[in-house]
């Protein structure tokens, strides 16, 4: 993608001096990220939470247990970042698995700065 600017031509006075739209530099906008949060409850067990975890990303047990106390004690946390695509179809898996188990286990999305 190219980005355009408005730029005047340079005739003398009194000639044509119609604005023109030149290129300049390349324009490469990268899509936004999102952060996929878990969020604390005080019913969904811990190992259910860690399984999420290990299952869904990827995580070793040693880190879904890790990530999982953080959300425990601090109530949330960015279990990881991806495009918008991938972030939606984490967090679905996410909620029907907690959904099919009856825990009232919430995850979320947030675009990132
Ligand atoms: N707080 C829950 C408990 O004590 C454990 C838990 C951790 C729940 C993380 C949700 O995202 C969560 N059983």
């Amino acid at each position: 993608m190219l980005e355009n600017q408005w730029m005047m031509s340079d005739k003398p006075d009194g000639e044509d001096d119609a604005s023109v739209l030149v290129q300049t530099r390349p324009k490469t906008k990268r899509p936004p990220l999102y952060k996929v949060l878990l969020l604390n409850d005080d019913y969904t067990p811990m190992e259910f939470v860690v399984h999420v975890l290990e299952r869904f990303f990827g995580m070793t047990h040693a880190e879904a247990f890790e990530i999982m106390l953080t959300v425990h004690k601090k109530g949330v946390a960015v279990v990881g970042v991806f495009s918008h695509e991938i972030a939606e179809t984490k967090v679905g898996q996410v909620m029907d698995f907690a959904r099919r188990h009856q825990h009232p286990l919430q995850c979320t999305m947030e675009r990132e700065e």
